[in-house]
């Protein structure tokens, strides 16, 4: 039977909330977890990851989790060990202790963030390209991944990973018109992640139907995912602001955009 009622992790921040106000429309039943108070939630959990004993209770009854809680930019190794490694964990341990089926996983384009974008004709990155984590936060989200196929394998839980390119109300950079997804074509990804049948592990990019698009959608698509927005209409004023990209700069020719460049975060 489709999932009904549905732990949203991460609730309180960006991507949770735009989630909060569109996934009921499907006719979910949210759950709610965050670090933080979720504002006008007064019923949300507010909980850390770290704590083990908050995450189960939090999974107990739930038929499915969308998991958005996390560091979601670049970090001390430290803060994304606990957070987004460790956190991730704990999730998982206690979705397998308490039977949930299925979870949905925020990763990220970071995961292959030093892959090159496609220029001109070149064909699409495909679903299956090489890891190539352009931070320690990418790497995290590597981490996730295979958890969630381990524990597919090993014990039956089912995840789709989703690598969201950038979701947010609107693109606000020249890059983000390739790897946009609007906010209400990620609660269609969301929901065709949720009811697919017989996902096992799967990957898929998160993304509008886009004309300056990078990646295949084919993996997204087969899950029941029909994008509906495209980042077009941005294009005209974003370019006439930035400028095209300009692939001899290295900040600006692969997926992962300034992320590859951005200074260390290490402690040094
Ligand atoms: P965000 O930073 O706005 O929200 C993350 C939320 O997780 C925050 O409310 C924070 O309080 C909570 N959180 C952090 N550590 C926690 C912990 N230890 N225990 C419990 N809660 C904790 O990030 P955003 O943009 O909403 O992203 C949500 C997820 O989607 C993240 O996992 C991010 O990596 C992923 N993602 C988001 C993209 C986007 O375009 N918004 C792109 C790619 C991935
Ligand atoms: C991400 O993974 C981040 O969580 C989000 O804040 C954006 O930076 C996005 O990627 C992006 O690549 O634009």
């Amino acid at each position: 039977p489709a999932p009904r009622t549905v732990l949203l992790t991460g609730a309180a921040g960006g991507l949770g909330t735009l989630m909060r106000g569109l996934l009921p429309d499907y006719g979910y039943e949210l759950r709610l977890l965050d670090l933080r108070p979720v504002e006008g939630e007064p019923d949300a959990i507010v909980a850390d990851l770290a704590d083990r004993e908050a995450v189960r209770e939090a999974v107990r009854g739930v038929d499915a989790i969308i998991h958005l809680a996390g560091i979601s930019l670049e970090a001390s190794f430290e803060k994304i060990l606990a957070a987004n490694i460790e956190g991730t964990y704990h999730l998982y341990e206690a979705a397998r202790e308490e039977g949930v089926g299925r979870i949905v996983f925020a990763s990220s384009n970071h995961a292959v963030g030093y892959t090159p974008h496609p220029r001109g004709d070149e064909p699409l990155i495909p679903v299956d390209t090489p890891r190539r984590p352009d931070t320690f936060y990418g790497l995290s989200k590597c981490f996730g991944e295979d958890l969630a196929q381990l524990y597919w394998d090993k014990h039956g839980l089912e995840t789709v990973s989703v690598r969201i390119g950038s979701c947010f109300p609107e693109p606000t950079s020249v890059r983000m018109l390739s790897v946009w997804m609007s906010p209400a074509d990620g609660a269609r990804l969301f929901h065709a992640a949720l009811t697919a049948e017989g996902v096992g592990h799967t990957v898929v990019h998160g993304s509008s139907d886009n004309t300056r698009l990078w990646w295949d959608l084919t993996s997204a698509r087969a899950l029941g995912y029909d994008p509906r927005d495209d980042s077009e209409p941005f294009a005209a004023k974003l370019v006439a602001e930035q400028g095209e990209l300009d692939p001899a700069d290295p900040a600006q020719a692969c997926l992962g955009g300034h992320f590859v460049t951005d200074p260390p975060v290490w402690p040094y």
